[in-house]
């Protein structure tokens, strides 16, 4: 297994042993170098990201590590500005009939006056490019392709490194995707990535990669490794996600609160109850939050009202069961009494209950454990409280849809997460289904909730977890 986190931040990156393959991430100003990292890195504290131009001033670079050693190192550069002032200069710095190549043209330059002052940010990036083995050019793929970016190209590619354009924004309605990929074939490059940082494609890291290894076959190897490192990950999180959805719900259906048979007693236990889930499903959703790399910031409206004062987001309002379809029984429909079940008391309790109530009755109950002491409070009257399926239901598609969401997220993103569409489309097949037969078995065992004292850790409870597990995994 390999770290969950791959990256180590270096703001100066000296020759280290075992080659990494070094990318500088290049572009205009503003069209998402930054938030590209980000998303690559799966962190989304680097760097500085703004909507303005000349964010990023200095060089900063961190490291993609792949089974414990360094795959890439990439390094954050300052956005391009004056290509065409830039361009002219290159030109001026080269009396005509003297013949340099594009390198020793950017030398010639990075040794000039100019480049410590008129042109300071774009002698940081060419000084970047040359020392790196290639750059990502990143596009803002809403832009027209015009005259300042084919300069700013003529001059990244006499670095004399290979470029590899990525087209940012892909998924705006005024992106020029098209344009972009017959104005970089015109300039001889040929492979192009379209990779939106804020979402960017289930594949899109797969496709980066692989492209990269058609321009750096010597690299090709490394690439690899990154890629299945990568895949590795990305299914031990889901699975991982998969266990903490699966670990809250046994909590949540085998949560059991016995109460005596009036009303007003039946009510505060419901009200108990309610609360319990709702927290215990905040937990999971900071758990989920957490191992994806995201903040609590991030789900800002999902922030459970421990109050229910947001019926679309509170788990217990039967409206918001209603809406996602899933079927409301009577228990739901009883005011304060909503989304808490009056437990017949007879799951779970089938052949040893006649045996077990003889026993009681007969005064043999001395040390009395779980079931019998469920059993004694049933005879003098006591009755236990659950939280209804529709419930279950309706946290399982919730969260499920949390996943999906944070799978499709890039870490640059900062608008918070909507899970709205993918709920509906989770709802699709958990609405209608019986109940896992896990969570049947979970709610005739209330010591596998963690939620009361009465938790009991055993190997049963920890393999059942890990089946329901499975059973989510392939919903
Ligand atoms: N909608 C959308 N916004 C994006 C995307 N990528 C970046 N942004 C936004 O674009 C703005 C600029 O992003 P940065 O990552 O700071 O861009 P940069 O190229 O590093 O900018 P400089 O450092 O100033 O050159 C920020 O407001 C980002 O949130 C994208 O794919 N989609
Ligand atoms: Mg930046």
């Amino acid at each position: 297994m390999t770290p969950d986190s791959p990256i180590i931040d270096i703001t100066a990156i000296t020759a280290s042993p075992g080659q990494p393959l070094r990318l500088a991430v290049v572009g205009h100003t503003n069209t998402g170098k930054t938030s590209l990292l980000r998303t690559l890195s799966r962190n989304p504290d680097f760097g500085e990201v703004r909507d303005s131009p000349g964010t990023t001033r200095h060089v900063e670079g961190l490291r993609l590590l792949a089974g414990g050693t360094t795959a890439i190192e990439l390094f954050d550069t300052p956005g391009m500005e004056d290509g065409m002032a830039l361009l002219d200069y290159l030109e001026q710095l080269t009396p005509p009939g003297e013949r340099l190549d594009g390198p020793a043209r950017i030398q010639r330059f990075l040794a000039s006056p100019e480049s410590l002052r008129r042109f300071e940010q774009e002698a940081r990036v060419l000084r970047k490019l040359l020392e790196c083995d290639a750059g990502i050019y990143v596009v803002d793929a809403r832009d027209p392709v015009l005259a300042k970016h084919r300069d700013e190209l003529a001059i990244l590619s006499a670095c004399g490194h290979p470029l590899l354009p990525v087209l940012n924004f892909t998924h705006s309605p005024d992106q020029r995707i098209d344009e972009w990929r017959d104005a970089m074939a015109r300039l001889g490059l040929h492979a192009v990535v379209e990779f939106d940082t804020i979402a960017p494609p289930l594949e899109g890291e797969d496709q980066l990669y692989d492209k990269l290894a058609l321009l750096l076959d010597s690299h090709a190897h490394t690439l690899k490794a990154l890629k299945q490192d990568i895949a590795q990950q990305r299914l031990q999180r889901h699975q991982e996600a998969m266990s903490l959805v699966a670990e809250m719900l046994i909590d949540i259906a085998a949560l059991r609160l016995s109460s005596p048979p009036d009303s007003a007693d039946l009510e505060k236990a419901a009200a108990t109850l309610r609360e319990r889930a709702r927290k215990r499903e905040q937990q999971a959703i900071d758990a989920l939050l957490k191992r994806y790399n995201f903040r609590p910031a991030d789900f800002p409206n999902h922030a459970l009202p421990l109050q229910g004062e947001r019926w679309d987001m509170d788990l217990f309002h039967p409206q918001a069961l209603k809406d996602m379809g899933i079927h409301v029984g009577k228990g739901m429909a009883a005011g304060a009494m909503a989304g808490a079940t009056l437990d017949m008391f007879t799951a779970g309790i089938s052949l040893g209950a006649a045996t077990l109530l003889g026993a009681a009755a007969g005064g043999l109950w001395q040390g009395a454990d779980k079931l019998g002491r469920r059993l004694m409070g049933r005879m003098r009257g006591y009755q236990e409280v659950t939280v209804d399926d529709a419930v279950l239901r309706l946290l399982a598609i919730r969260e499920l849809a949390l996943v999906a969401a944070l799978e499709r997220r890039g870490h640059a993103a900062q608008e918070p997460i909507d899970v709205s569409t993918l709920m509906a489309d989770k709802a699709e097949t958990l609405r209608k289904d019986k109940l896992p037969e896990e969570l049947l078995e979970a709610r005739a065992t209330p010591e596998w909730s963690t939620l009361t004292t009465h938790y009991q850790p055993s190997s049963r409870r920890a393999e059942t977890v890990k089946k329901l597990a499975a059973v989510l995994q392939n919903l």
